[in-house]
């Protein structure tokens, strides 16, 4: 049996890009279907990023999504690189005039929006298969799946955002010649990320290049932290039993008088590194946002904060597109977005670049990073450089009610 329904928006993937669009969306007064292939526990505890600019959270807050956020996500004013046998503070809010960086887990939004949403009554459906997007081309979106029941829906839309991650199926279903631009670079490493029962050992970030390799100390609360090791690309999981983690962690992290708490670890993965961007994040009536249109290495805490930022963009424009007929935005929406996901992707490139020891590095590479570490803690220009981008550049304008043209609302792109 086929149902055949009809909606605004058909949103494919319910992470958190797909989630907060549809939030976005319904505070405009615009209708959405979103349709997640998981299931929604699956989706409430993927672990993931952590850390949120201070123009994620500020969006967050004023689209009604801050209570939460604001009792239990963890305010930082900077973060900590350690080279060398030192351990160096930058201070963020200093740096930057008062912008802070903010932990509160991926898992946690992903809580909130769901909630949300689910209260809204919202169109959510989990554990959908054979989901397909035809049309967007010619003018007649269409967005098919079933349902976890085995009914068969067509959904009739005015316009798709696919939002279902790099390995989604929005992105592979634009026609050839539809993205003029694929651009990718892998890193001949991994990251293995632990979650694990032990209070952090650090009350900021620590990023530390180690001649074993890059180490991250993070964390979600008080009593949990999130520690990620730089393992080559093709690792297996089963070569790092717990203890092993711990002492390498312990090395990498090492200075005089200060220790790693160690704990249960709860969770392990290895994720590869990689960049991608495809462009323009646009074909026809199918708009891409977020990992589907763009994958950036995890050093620079950006992959969230951008699917935040291309959703804040993609709500306005089919806001200002489907209720007032007004496609300006929605023009303007790839290279809008695109200037600041190129930015991020060379946040991350850098960073990573800095921090983590390649596979046959010689001394020239390593003395290279290392001098752009020492400038970083030792010149205030610089270092303002790098909190200006990592704390989140431009505002983010979501802006349903008013009736700002493209120049104005993003003056970048006019
Ligand atoms: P997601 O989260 O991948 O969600 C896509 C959703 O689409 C679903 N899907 C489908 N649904 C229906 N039909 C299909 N055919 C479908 N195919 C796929 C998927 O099941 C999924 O639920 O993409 P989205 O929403 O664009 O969000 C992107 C973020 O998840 C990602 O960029 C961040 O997690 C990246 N990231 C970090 N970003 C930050 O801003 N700050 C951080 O501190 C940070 N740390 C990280 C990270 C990513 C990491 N890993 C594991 C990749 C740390 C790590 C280790
Ligand atoms: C995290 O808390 O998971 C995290 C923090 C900073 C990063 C990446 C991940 O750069």
């Amino acid at each position: 049996m086929t149902v055949h329904e009809r909606t605004q928006v058909g949103i494919v993937g319910a992470g958190p890009a797909g989630l907060l669009l549809s939030h976005l969306l319904a505070l405009g007064g615009v209708e959405s279907v979103c349709v997640e292939n998981r299931s929604r526990a699956y989706c409430e505890t993927r672990q993931r990023a952590g850390m949120l600019e201070s123009t994620t959270v500020e969006l967050l807050r004023a689209v009604g999504l801050g209570a939460r956020l604001d009792a239990e996500g963890l305010e930082h004013d900077g973060i900590y690189l350690q080279f060398d046998g030192e351990r160096h503070h930058l201070n963020f809010r200093e740096l930057t005039e008062g912008r802070r960086v903010t932990i509160y887990a991926q898992t946690e939004i992903v809580k909130d929006i769901i909630a949300a949403r689910t209260a809204d009554g919202a169109a959510l459906e989990f554990e959908v298969s054979d989901t397909s997007v035809t049309g967007f081309d010619s003018g007649r979106p269409l967005l098919a799946y079933t349902d976890a029941r085995g009914t068969r829906h067509e959904v009739r839309c005015d316009a798709i955002a696919g939002c279902d991650g790099f390995h989604g199926i929005t992105r592979r279903s634009i026609p050839a010649g539809g993205l003029t631009m694929l651009a990718e670079r892998s890193y001949p490493y991994a990251w293995l990320g632990i979650l694990a029962a032990a209070p952090p050992s650090t009350d900021q970030v620590i990023y530390c290049r180690h001649e074993n390799g890059f180490a991250l100390h993070s964390m979600r609360t008080p009593e949990v932290g999130r520690l990620y090791l730089q393992v080559p690309a093709d690792e297996e999981i089963s070569r790092w039993p717990d203890e092993r983690i711990w002492a390498e962690l312990a090395t990498r992290f090492a200075l005089p008088g200060w220790s790693l708490t160690s704990g249960p670890v709860q969770q392990k993965s290895i994720t590869p590194m990689r960049s991608f961007v495809a462009a323009p994040m646009r074909c026809a009536r199918l708009f891409l946002a977020g990992d589907a249109a763009h994958i950036v290495p995890p050093t620079g805490a950006k992959g969230l904060n951008l699917a935040v930022a291309d959703v804040a963009a993609l709500a306005t424009a089919l806001i200002r597109l489907l209720r007032d007929g007004d496609p300006s935005l929605a023009d303007a929406y790839s290279g809008y977005c695109l200037e600041r996901v190129w930015r991020s992707v060379h946040l991350s490139w850098w960073m990573t670049s800095m921090l983590h020891i390649a596979p046959g590095q010689d001394q020239f590479e390593s003395e290279l990073q290392l001098a752009q570490l020492r400038h970083l803690v030792t010149s205030r220009s610089a270092a303002a450089a790098l909190a200006e981008t990592y704390t989140g550049y431009a505002p983010l304008r979501y802006d349903p009610s008013t009736r700002l043209d493209a120049a104005r609302l993003w003056p970048s792109v006019a």
